[in-house]
C-alpha cells in the first residue's frame, strides 16, 4: 500500500490550521446561520456548511483533510488511490437529482435541494478499508433514516439498493473497452441498518461541501462496516423486498460479501484483517488493532444477534 508523503501535497491544498479552527469556533458560537444557507446550486465552490455539532463518540486524532482528499477508491476515476482526486474535478454535481423508488409511499425523482434537510450534523466517524488501512473524518450530513420516514417505506420493504452516477463522459474509470466493473457501482443495506441512527447520508466534511473525489454530492457513510459499503456520488435509492446486488460481491464473491461489517476475527481471503495501517499517522505510525464492528459494537452488535458472521461476511 502507498501511502501519499507530506512532501508531494501541495500547500494550496491544505486548509491553514487556524482557519479551520475558527470557522469551527464560529459555528460552535451559534453563528452557523450567517455562514450561509449552503449547497443550493447556486452556492459558492467554497462553500462552508452549517450543522450542529455531534453527540455521536468522536475518535481521535482525525485524519489530516489533505489525506482524506487525496488517498480514495472511486473506481469510477481509475483504480490509483490519487486518481480520484486528479480526475473528479469535473465532474457535474449541480444540479443533481436522487430517483427514490421501489417500495415506497412517495417515490420520486427528489432534487439535491429537497433530500438534504436544513439542519445538518458533524459526525467524526471511523472509516475502515478493506485494503486494511483507515482514517477518521468529520463528515457533514443527515441520518439515511431522516430520508427514509419522510419518503415512506411500505411494509414489505425489506433492504435499501443504492446507485452511483454513470456518466464515462466525466468518469473515465467508465471508458474503455475492459471493464470488469458492471456499472453503476450498486450497494446496499438491510433495512435496520438503514435506519440505524449512526447511517448517514453525507453532503459535506470538514466542514465544508463534500469534494468530488469523496462522493460529492452525496454519498453514505456506514461506519461498523467496510468502506465500500459507503457508496458515492449517489443518484438512486430503491426500497425492496430483496437483497440488491453490491458491486465488490458481484465482482469477486468470495472475497466481499453483502454484510461487510468490519470484524478483526474474519480475515479476507488474501490477508489479515486483524490490524489496520492509520493513513495520515505518520510514515512510521505501527498498525492498530481492528475493532469489532470498527469500534461501533455497543450501537450496533445487536443488529446481528444470533447471526453467524463467519457464513455473513
Ligand atoms: N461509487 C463508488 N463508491 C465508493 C467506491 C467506489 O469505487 N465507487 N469506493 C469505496 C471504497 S473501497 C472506500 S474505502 C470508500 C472510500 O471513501 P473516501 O475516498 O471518501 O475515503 O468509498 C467507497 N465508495
Ligand atoms: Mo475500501
Amino acid at each position: 500500500m502507498l501511502i501519499k508523503q507530506a512532501e508531494r501535497i501541495k500547500s494550496s491544498e491544505i486548509t491553514p490550521k487556524e482557519v479551520y479552527m475558527n470557522r469551527r469556533a464560529l459555528m460552535g458560537a451559534g453563528a452557523a446561520a450567517a455562514v450561509g444557507a449552503m449547497l443550493s446550486p447556486m452556492s459558492a465552490s467554497a462553500a462552508t456548511l452549517s450543522f450542529a455539532k455531534s453527540r455521536a463518540p468522536a475518535p481521535a486524532p482525525i485524519t489530516p483533510k489533505e489525506y482524506a482528499t487525496g488517498y480514495n477508491n472511486f473506481y469510477e476515476f481509475g483504480f490509483g488511490k490519487e486518481d480520484p482526486a486528479n480526475n473528479a474535478q469535473g465532474l457535474t454535481t449541480k444540479p443533481w437529482s436522487v430517483v427514490v423508488d421501489g417500495l415506497v409511499d412517495k417515490p420520486g425523482t427528489y432534487g439535491l435541494e429537497d433530500i438534504v434537510p436544513n439542519a445538518l450534523e458533524e459526525r467524526i466517524y471511523r472509516l475502515r478499508c478493506v485494503e486494511a488501512w483507515s482514517m477518521v473524518i468529520p463528515w457533514v450530513g443527515f441520518q439515511l433514516s431522516d430520508l427514509l420516514n419522510r419518503v415512506g417505506p411500505q411494509s414489505g420493504a425489506k433492504f435499501v439498493a443504492f446507485e452511483t452516477l454513470v456518466r464515462p463522459d466525466e468518469m473515465p474509470g467508465q471508458r474503455g473497452l475492459f471493464q470488469s466493473i458492471d456499472w453503476p457501482y450498486r450497494e446496499g443495506l438491510r433495512l435496520d441498518e438503514a435506519m440505524h441512527p449512526l447511517t448517514i447520508l453525507a453532503n459535506g466534511m470538514y466542514g465544508e461541501e463534500l469534494p468530488n473525489q469523496n462522493g460529492a454530492p452525496l454519498r453514505l457513510v456506514v461506519p461498523w462496516k467496510y468502506g465500500f459499503k459507503s457508496i458515492k456520488s449517489i443518484v438512486r435509492i430503491t426500497l425492496t423486498d430483496k437483497q440488491p446486488p453490491n458491486t465488490w460481491n458481484m465482482l469477486l464473491p468470495k472475497e466481499y460479501g453483502f454484510y461487510s461489517n468490519v470484524n478483526p476475527k474474519v480475515d479476507h481471503p488474501r490477508w489479515s484483517q486483524a490490524t489496520e495501517q492509520v493513513v495520515g499517522g505518520g510514515l512510521f505510525a505501527k498498525r492498530q488493532d481492528t475493532l469489532m464492528f470498527n469500534g461501533y459494537a455497543d450501537e450496533v452488535a445487536g443488529l446481528y444477534a444470533g447471526m453467524d458472521l463467519v457464513k455473513n461476511y
